[in-house]
């Protein structure tokens, strides 16, 4: 019987070198990005309006396509923000992944909304609709990018030279549409997706500042830092206020 203990504990043992040795022990940073709704209100998705295309109408038969700009779960938990690690990376070189990243124009509106891709990497830019659209990143730090896309072009592949948190991206043809790409140097972020949530796993051991960005303006960015061991697991909530509406 001893032996026996004495034989599963060197196993237990020798296990637990392999997975600390040879498996990635990255650590991850996870949580909720909530919006402070007061009086329980969320605000309201607008309509777009979509008549000036009649395709684009006729993509949405049942119900109008609604604004993205703050899209919030009843319980406050927000979608669509960009979550990054903006310090504590600098000085370490990741290899650039050749997969192309996907954004779609789908119903006349991009999809995903907000994304993150990395420098130099592949965007397969696709046109789902029929109709003409207008591919027009206006990046600060990268190549200006003004790709015209008729129906008949379903495909082309472009791409941001550069790191920037966020480039805004805008259709010509269609006023109403809009989405933000993060271009990062590194891979560490993510989108807040259902219920807010959002992970950024693989990490090394470090102390990081890690920003929440949302396109509005009224909302803004926040950060916070961080500090992770190897393996370990931590959770970074963020809480966003609406701002009052500037004066002009
Ligand atoms: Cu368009």
């Amino acid at each position: 019987m001893k032996r026996h203990g004495f034989v599963a504990t060197l196993a237990a043992l020798s296990f637990a070198c392999f997975a600390s040795g040879d498996a990635v022990a990255g650590a991850t940073v996870s949580g909720t990005i909530k919006l402070e709704l007061p009086g329980g209100k969320k605000p309201g998705r607008k309509k777009i309006q979509m008549a000036a295309d009649p395709v684009c109408a006729g993509k949405h038969p049942d119900a109008p396509a609604r604004s993205e700009v703050v899209v919030v779960e009843d319980d406050g938990g927000l979608h669509n923000v960009f979550v990054y690690v903006k310090k504590g990376l600098e000085g370490r070189k990741f290899d650039t992944p050749s997969e192309p990243a996907v954004l779609d124009q789908q119903g006349c509106i991009y999809v995903p909304h907000v994304m993150g891709v990395r420098a130099g990497q592949p965007i397969t830019v696709l046109n789902s609709d029929g109709t003409l659209h207008n591919i027009h990143p206006k990046p600060q730090n990268s190549a200006e990018i003004n790709k015209a896309m008729p129906k008949f072009m379903k495909k082309i592949t472009i791409s941001f030279a550069n790191a920037e948190v966020m480039v805004p991206v805008k259709c010509d043809v269609h006023p109403w549409m809009q989405s933000y790409i993060g271009v990062m140097d590194h891979p560490f972020f993510a989108v807040s997706g259902e219920g807010g949530k959002f992970e950024i796993a693989g990490l090394p051991a470090g102390t990081y500042t890690i920003e929440a960005w949302h396109e509005s303006e009224r909302l803004g960015t926040m950060t916070q830092e961080v500090t992770v061991a190897d393996g370990e697991s931590k959770s970074v909530d963020f809480m966003f206020k609406i701002k009052p509406r500037k004066r002009k």
